[in-house]
């Protein structure tokens, strides 16, 4: 299926579960710690600077953030998670928030899951790969902020991630949504996730 990138927009932003989006649409959701990009990754595919908003701290997304790609695709920007600094009260409401979020949701044609291409996935980023493979959604591994790499840190930081993650190295996928890098290729993985629609006959 093709997603014409310039048909990418906004649709609600939902504070708790009464806001989430019903739309029988196949999903494509955008995880991982707080920080690492998410939001950024979102526009860089759409080629926007401000669609999805991003933030200098940790913690701008607070919402569950969805997209409407091309009337095909529901794109979700997910609040980021492990965020040490805010308050108890706080990181129970994100938690319940993206708990809500799988729970309630619909078909979920791919999760991405967003790390630091510097550092070592955390706990939490196996248990979000981990909920993905219990729920049998597809995942993509894509590691944002390479530019800030030098290549030949490249291939130690990718085994670190695959490791890690207890994923092949060619799963994960080197991003910059600074140059946009490896931005075509999750174009087309997110493409060729969602089932091509049945002709109506
Ligand atoms: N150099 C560089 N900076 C990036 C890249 N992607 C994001 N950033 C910066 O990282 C910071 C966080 O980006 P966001 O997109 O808000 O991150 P997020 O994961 O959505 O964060 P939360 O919504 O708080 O969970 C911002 O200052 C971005 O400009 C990248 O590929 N390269
Ligand atoms: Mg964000």
């Amino acid at each position: 299926m093709t997603i014409n990138e310039n048909r990418i927009g906004f649709l609600t932003s939902a504070a708790d579960e009464k806001g989430f989006v019903e739309s029988s649409l196949p999903q494509v959701v955008f995880a991982g710690r707080s920080n690492v990009g998410k939001s950024s990754v979102l526009n860089s595919l759409a080629r926007r600077k401000n669609l999805a908003r991003v933030g200098k701290t940790p913690g701008k997304t607070i919402h569950v953030n969805f997209f409407d790609a091309d009337g095909k695709l529901l794109w979700v920007d997910l609040p980021g998670y492990g965020y040490a600094r805010v308050s108890f009260e706080e990181k129970k409401r994100w938690a319940r928030l993206i708990e809500g979020y799988f729970r309630k949701t619909g078909t979920i044609a791919l999760g991405i899951l967003i790390v630091d291409a510097r550092h070592e996935p955390t706990g939490l980023d196996r248990d979000m790969l981990a909920y993905f493979r219990a729920a049998e959604i597809p995942a993509a591994v894509v590691a944002n902020k390479c530019d800030k790499l030098k290549k030949s840190e490249m291939p130690g930081a990718k085994k670190t991630i695959s490791e890690a993650l207890e994923v092949p190295e060619e799963a994960v996928l080197f991003y910059s949504a600074e140059n946009h890098t490896g931005r075509d290729e999750l174009y087309r993985l997110i493409e060729s996730a969602a089932p091509e629609k049945e002709s109506e006959a």
